[in-house]
């Protein structure tokens, strides 16, 4: 055989090809045809293919070229036949996707879409949202700290002495910083992630003259075992009031209309007396929930001494602050009974809020 026969023989085929399958009106036709033109054992391409031994060596890469290009022009029609016969059509359809024998699905236009699933804020998010809007509407704005602190901002000017226990190594995370206070928890300078936002407090009043109102809102860590109400990481809104004659019976009908405002009307709350180094007197908050109290926060008076570390003048100035256990708040409003569903990171159950 000649180059130019083999040449010949697969326009033929491919005219014929063209033809039938543009006419073919079912499956089962079509399935003959793609058997007569294609089949891998008896199909007229394969033929003619084997006429390519007694080609020259030199004619040899022509022959090739051409038969590729036959084989996928043969299967496009073929596949615009299929795509004919089940009502779709093939938008963009290249020769190359030959060799699949599927025919291509086809398309309903009044099918529905697929709805896109939506993403959503995390439950804390959205209480810190919430708690932001609700004490911006008691006239307190919203202010940020540092997470990794000094101790001088968590403790020192927190009136917390260095012999105190809260300062204790095991019960706070001490960062191995480079450099001379590295591995000593008393320095000023040493750091570590901070166990409250009380830290905020100091840096607000460093750096702002009084009157003050201003909540912070974010993460604190603790060495804590995780329990139903205990995580290591959680979140605290810290608030403080400083002016000229605030009182704590303001505190008390502040925290009653916070709570009531985001746990709703028939909550119940109560205030026992505690012991923060930095306020004076002190309480701590509680909501009552499923047959137990359970502690939301504490707060109290700001110290004097708390005052006198920032350059304040107690003489003149006196102050209230709160800080409250975000995911304790969020746990009641949303009846979530575990504060460690918070943060397994499952989606089926964030997606219920
Ligand atoms: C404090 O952290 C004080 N800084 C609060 C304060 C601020 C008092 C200003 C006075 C003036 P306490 O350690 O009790 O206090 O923590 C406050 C709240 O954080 C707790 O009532 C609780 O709701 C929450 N909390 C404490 N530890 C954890 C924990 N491991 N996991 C989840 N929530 C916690």
């Amino acid at each position: 055989m000649s180059l130019a026969d083999f040449t010949s023989s697969l326009d033929s085929l491919l005219v014929a090809a063209e033809k039938s399958l543009g006419l073919v009106a079912d499956e089962a036709g079509l399935e003959e045809l793609r058997v007569l033109y294609t089949g891998a054992k008896n199909g007229q391409l394969k033929s003619i293919q084997k006429g390519m031994g007694s080609l020259s060596s030199d004619e040899r890469p022509a022959a090739g070229k051409k038969f590729n290009e036959v084989r996928d022009s043969v299967q496009a029609a073929i596949d615009n036949a299929a795509a004919r016969i089940s009502g779709g059509s093939l938008v963009g359809a290249s020769p190359k996707s030959s060799g699949t024998k599927k025919s291509v699905p086809p398309i309903d236009p009044t099918l529905p879409g697929v709805r896109p699933r939506l993403g959503r804020l995390h439950p804390i998010t959205q209480t810190i949202e919430d708690l932001k809007e609700i004490m911006g509407r008691l006239g307190f704005s919203a202010t940020e700290g540092p997470e990794i602190e000094d101790t001088w901002h968590n403790f020192v000017a927190l009136n917390i002495p260095e012999d105190h226990p809260a300062r204790d190594p095991l019960d706070n995370f001490y960062l191995a910083t480079a450099g001379k206070n590295a591995s000593d928890p008393t320095a000023l300078d040493a750091k570590l992630l901070r166990s409250q936002t009380s830290t905020v407090q100091i840096r607000a009043m460093e750096s702002q003259k009084p009157p003050l109102r201003i909540i912070s809102l974010g993460r604190v860590y603790r060495p804590d075992e995780a329990d139903a109400t205990h995580f290591p990481m959680f979140h605290q809104m810290e608030g403080l009031w400083i002016d000229t004659s605030v009182s704590m019976a303001q505190l008390k009908s502040v925290l009653r209309m916070f709570a009531t405002s985001y746990l709703g009307g028939d909550v119940t709350i109560r205030f026992r007396p505690s012991f923060f180094p930095f306020t004076e007197p002190s309480v701590e908050v509680d909501y009552f929930w499923n047959d137990q109290w359970i502690e939301f926060g504490g707060a109290g008076m700001v110290d004097p001494n708390v005052l006198k570390a920032v350059g304040y003048d107690p003489e003149e100035m006196s102050g209230f602050a709160f800080g409250l256990g975000v995911e304790r708040l969020c746990m009641r409003r949303y009846g979530i009974t575990d504060i460690r569903d918070l943060f397994r990171s499952d989606v089926r159950f964030l997606r219920q809020f």
